[in-house]
């Protein structure tokens, strides 16, 4: 199945908990990572004021996995990161997001996907963008060109690309 993850973080040395959560990836049994967004530095959406900035990208995996056990073994890569649960939406070391497992359309207490508020987010959209600019929302019906096209452009300044290749992982 084709899948794709989203990855954020913004404590800690960011680059290099990003990078190691790409080799956990690409190092995992019945997962295989094949693209790569560009890595965007972005200013925070919603939790606490002040919180730092974020590194965000989006990666494309095929996967064995049964949509539970992939969030299941993305929850234990988050763990090995040092990710803690405190304040909603709030600074993280890692945070690994399932965007899309293939068509699949499901809502249960562990998991939600296609995720619940991909469609309203620039720090999403415009990195899943630059590896699959024509996959369709499976309950909207829009391709993620016409998501992005569809944010309102006030925060068009609070995502920069910060490296354009930065992981071992195949980039675009
Ligand atoms: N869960 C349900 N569906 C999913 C899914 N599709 N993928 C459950 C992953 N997990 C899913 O997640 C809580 C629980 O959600 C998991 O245990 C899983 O069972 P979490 O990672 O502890 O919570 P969270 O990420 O803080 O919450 P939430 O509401 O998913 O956060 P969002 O909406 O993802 O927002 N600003 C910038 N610039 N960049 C960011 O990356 N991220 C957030 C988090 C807020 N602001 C941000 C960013
Ligand atoms: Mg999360």
């Amino acid at each position: 199945m084709r899948a794709y993850v989203a990855i954020g973080a913004n404590l800690g040395d960011r680059l290099a908990t990003l990078r190691a959560a790409i080799d956990a990836l690409a190092n995992a049994e019945n997962l295989s990572v094949h693209a790569t967004s560009p890595l965007y530095e972005t200013a925070p959406v919603g939790g606490p004021e002040d919180q730092p900035s974020f590194l965000n990208a989006v990666v494309q995996v095929e996967t064995e996995l049964s949509a539970h056990d992939l969030l299941d073994f993305l929850l234990s890569v988050e763990r090995e990161n040092n990710r803690t649960r405190d304040v909603r939406w709030g600074p993280r070391t890692l945070d690994l997001d399932i965007l899309f497992y293939g068509d699949l359309v499901t809502v249960d207490s562990r998991l939600e996907v296609p995720h619940p508020r991909l469609h309203q987010r620039r720090f999403v959209l415009q990195p899943l963008a630059d590896i699959a600019p024509d996959l369709v929302h499976p309950v909207l019906g829009k391709t993620v060109t016409e998501l992005l096209a569809g944010l309102p452009d006030d925060d068009i300044d609070d995502i920069v690309v910060f490296m354009d290749e930065w992981s071992a992982a195949p980039c675009l």
